[in-house]
C-alpha cells in the first residue's frame, strides 16, 4: 500500500504530456501575458531539511517582492523533498514528496502565492522553462584587504558543473541555461528576472540568495504561514496524550555529523545528563523528552537520567512508512516547541526551528532561548530571536 502511496506521489511529480498541446495552443501573446509567471528553485544537494525551510522564506519574500514591482502575477513552485541526506532509513522511498505530507499548504498559500511542483506541470504541460539559473559566489580575490559586502550579480562562466536534472525528473527541461556569480539578498532576482523576462525560471542554489531582513515583521509572516500538517500534529498530540501527561523538559540532541562537523558543542552523555538534571531540579520538572539523530546513545542517557522519566518518540511502521524520516523528525519538532521548558543544540538549524515554533506559540523566552554546553570549552547561550508582528 505503501510502495502505491509513493508512486503516486511520483507520477503526481511527473509531467502530463497531454497538457502540452492546450499549451501550445496559446500562441496569442495578450493571452500568455495575463497568465501567472512561476519561479521553482532547488537548494544545493547536502543541506538538511531546516535550511531549505529557510530558503524557502527567502524565496517567498523574493515572490512577494515581484508581486509588488511587476506587472504579472508570479507563483513559487515548492521544490519536493528529495533524498536528503539525513533521512537514514533505506528501506523507504523518499523520492518527490510533496510539501503536503509535511506542511498545511492551504496556510502557506493564504501568506504566499504557491503550487506544488504537480499543480505547476499540470499548468505549464512539457513546455521547457524559459531559463535556469544556477547562482554561484563570486570568485573572491584579496578578500582581506578589500571585502566587499555590496549586492552584485553578473553572468559568469559556471564555476561547477551545472545540474542536468532536477529531481531526477528528465521532462524538467530549460531553454536557456546560465551561470550568475550573486552575492546580496533574495529580491535582488528580481533584477536577473527582469533582464531575462522568462514566464518561467528556475533558480539553482538558492541558498544564496540571503534573507532581506530577517527576523523582521515579513520574515516572521511567512514564517508563522509555515504550519505542519494536521496529521502531524494530531499523532504528536496522542503521543503526548499517552507519555507526557505532566510537565516535561525537551532536550533536542544532535549528534551524527555534529560529533565531527561541531565537536565542541556536543556535550558527552554524562555531561548531557548533567545539565538536564541541573534544569530539572530548578524548575521542579521530573520528566524529559529526548529528540535526536541517533537511537545509539538513548538507552544509556535513560539509564544517567533515573530515576527522572525520560521519554523518545519511536514511530510505528505505519507512521514511518506514511510519513518518513522527515515526518518522524517533524514530529519530534512538535513535541519539543510545546515543552515547558527546551533546550537544544548549538548550531543547529532544526533546534533554531523549534526556538521559533516556541516564539509562536509565546512561550516564555526564558524556556526557548538554551543550549548545551560542550565540553571543557566556554559556552554561549542562543541569540534571542524575539517575534516580530
Ligand atoms: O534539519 P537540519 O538542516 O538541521 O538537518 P541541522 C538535520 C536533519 O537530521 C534533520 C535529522 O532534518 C532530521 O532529518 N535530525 C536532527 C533529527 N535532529 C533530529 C531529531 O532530534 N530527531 C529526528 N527524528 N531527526 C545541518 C544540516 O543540520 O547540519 C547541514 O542542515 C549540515 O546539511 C550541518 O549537515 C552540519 O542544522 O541540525
Amino acid at each position: 500500500v505503501l510502495l502505491t502511496a509513493i508512486q503516486f506521489r511520483c507520477s503526481k511529480c511527473a509531467v502530463d504530456s497531454r497538457l502540452l498541446d492546450e499549451e501550445e495552443t496559446l500562441a496569442d501573446h495578450s493571452i500568455l501575458d495575463t497568465l501567472p509567471r512561476y519561479v521553482l528553485y532547488d537548494v544545493n544537494k547536502p543541506e538538511g531539511f531546516n535550511l531549505r525551510r529557510d530558503v524557502f522564506i527567502r524565496m517567498a519574500s523574493f515572490i512577494h517582492h515581484m508581486n509588488k514591482v511587476s506587472d504579472y502575477h508570479w507563483i513559487l513552485v515548492l521544490p519536493p523533498w528529495h533524498r536528503l541526506y539525513h533521512w537514514r532509513s533505506s528501506n523507504l522511498v523518499q523520492d518527490c514528496l510533496p510539501w503536503s505530507l509535511f506542511f498545511n499548504v492551504d496556510s502557506i498559500k493564504k501568506t504566499t502565492p504557491v503550487v506544488e511542483l504537480h499543480e505547476f506541470f499540470q499548468m505549464n504541460g512539457l513546455r521547457p522553462l524559459d531559463a535556469q539559473v544556477t547562482l554561484q559566489d563570486f570568485n573572491v580575490k584579496s578578500f582581506e584587504q578589500y571585502p566587499d559586502f555590496s549586492d552584485k550579480w553578473e553572468v559568469a562562466n559556471c564555476k561547477d558543473q551545472v545540474q542536468k536534472q532536477f529531481w531526477n525528473l528528465n521532462n524538467l527541461t530549460f531553454t536557456k541555461s546560465l551561470c550568475i556569480s550573486f552575492q546580496g539578498i533574495s529580491t535582488l532576482l528580481a533584477d536577473i528576472v527582469q533582464e531575462l523576462q522568462p514566464r518561467t525560471i528556475i533558480f539553482d542554489h538558492a541558498e544564496l540568495a540571503l534573507h532581506n531582513y530577517y527576523g523582521g515583521q515579513e520574515y516572521w509572516m511567512i514564517r508563522k504561514s509555515m504550519q505542519f500538517s494536521k496529521n502531524l500534529h494530531e499523532i504528536a498530540k496522542e503521543f503526548k496524550k499517552r507519555n507526557l501527561k505532566q510537565d516535561y523538559l525537551c532536550a533536542h540532541l544532535r549528534r551524527r555529523d555534529f560529533l565531527y562537523g561541531h565537536p565542541s558543542d556536543v556535550p558527552n552523555i554524562n555531561n548531557t545528563a548533567r545539565q538536564i538534571k541541573e534544569k530539572l531540579i530548578l524548575l521542579n520538572i521530573k520528566t524529559v523528552y529526548v529528540a535526536t539523530d541517533t537511537s545509539k546513545t538513548v538507552e544509556e542517557l535513560k539509564n544517567v537520567l533515573r530515576p527522572y522519566q525520560m521519554f523518545k518518540f519511536e514511530a510505528d511502521k505505519k507512521t514511518l512508512n506514511n510519513f518518513l524520516d522527515g515526518g518522524v523528525a517533524i514530529i519530534d519538532q512538535i513535541i519539543c516547541s510545546q515543552a515547558n521548558y527546551f533546550i537544544g543544540t548549538s548550531k543547529s538549524t532544526f533546534s533554531f526551528r523549534i526556538q521559533e515554533e516556541r516564539e509562536i506559540l509565546g512561550l516564555p523566552i526564558e524556556t526557548t532561548f538554551n543550549s548545551f554546553c560542550g565540553d571543557n570549552t566556554e559556552c554561549t547561550q542562543p541569540t534571542k530571536w524575539r517575534l516580530v508582528e
